[in-house]
């Protein structure tokens, strides 16, 4: 397929979101496809984290309604250290409410995401409203609609999910008409994704080996809650990953930024096999 054999340079120039633009240029001169997930409960330790991997990583993916202890300061301190590090921050959200209602939770409440999250995701099943109430909201926001967008999620990596079909379809059509906020997808698989500007994101990616023997079988594991993994070859090579999420395979590693490094290593070789540059 056209696009995923092209570099994340070319792709860039023929993006339509500005910051889709944004993060496959980032990509390309960071030489990192790797997105950290920050599943923890303590700002101190999301903080140490983002530290640590910050050199590694071209995304820094955040649940801050799973933090206990969240407040302005930690905002501008990850701020400061995405400035540093040169790493974008998304909230991974997954708005999922009529427009009016995604608009109030993204710009206001104490969290007040549209302030500070480059990025955010949202679920489809609403359809374009969401991505209308998000938009509004900006309009009417301190931050710059071109500092922002979203992404879609298409296709979840939990066991039996329902994002199948013509479900998972239509939410892809939903990303490619909607290029105007949408700079990409979350999904396990390239497959539907035509648009070049589309940056693919794919959690649910961890190695054997940092799994502690607990996988079950060599390319699909999974965690005992329903999430499923795929290796960091895998997710690039045979399912159209640009971006891959790894969460406790790094949060859980004895070093954190050492595995950081591996992930981005294995993802980055992985990549320029696939575009044979
Ligand atoms: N995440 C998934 N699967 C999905 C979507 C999001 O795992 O389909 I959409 C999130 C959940 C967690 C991270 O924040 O990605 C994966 O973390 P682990 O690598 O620890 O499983």
């Amino acid at each position: 397929e056209e696009r995923l054999k092209t570099t994340f340079e070319s792709r860039a120039e023929k993006s339509s979101n500005a910051m889709s633009a944004k993060i496959l240029r980032l990509v390309a001169s960071k030489r990192t496809t790797l997105c950290v997930a920050a599943d923890l409960s303590n700002t101190d330790k999301v903080l140490e984290l983002a530290n640590a991997v910050g050199p590694y990583i071209c995304i820094f993916k955040t649940h801050v309604d799973a933090l206990e202890d969240f407040s302005k300061k930690f905002v501008q301190e990850l701020q400061q250290l995405a400035k540093v590090h040169n790493f974008l921050i998304m909230e991974d959200r997954k708005f999922g409410d009529i427009g009016h209602t995604a608009s109030l939770q993204y710009g206001a409440g104490c969290f007040n995401i549209a302030d500070w999250a480059d990025l955010v995701t949202v679920h489809a099943i609403p359809g374009p409203g969401i991505i209308d109430g998000l938009i509004n909201c900006l309009e009417n926001s301190k931050s710059q609609l071109s500092d922002r967008a979203c992404f879609i999620v298409a296709e979840m990596s939990s066991k039996d999910t329902l994002t199948t079909g013509s479900y998972l379809s239509a939410a892809i059509k939903l990303a490619e008409t909607r290029e105007d906020f949408v700079a990409g997808i979350v999904s396990q698989s390239a497959t539907g994704i035509s648009s070049p500007g589309l940056v693919q994101l794919t959690p649910g990616v961890r190695t054997i080996s940092s799994q502690n023997g607990k996988e079950r079988n060599g390319t699909s594991r999974e965690d005992g809650l329903g999430q499923q993994y795929n290796s960091p070859d895998h997710v690039v090579l045979e399912r159209g990953a640009d971006i891959a999420v790894v969460g406790r395979g790094i949060t859980e590693a004895d070093s954190p930024s050492d595995a950081a490094k591996l992930y981005r290593d294995l993802l980055w070789k992985a990549y320029e096999e696939r575009v044979a540059v």
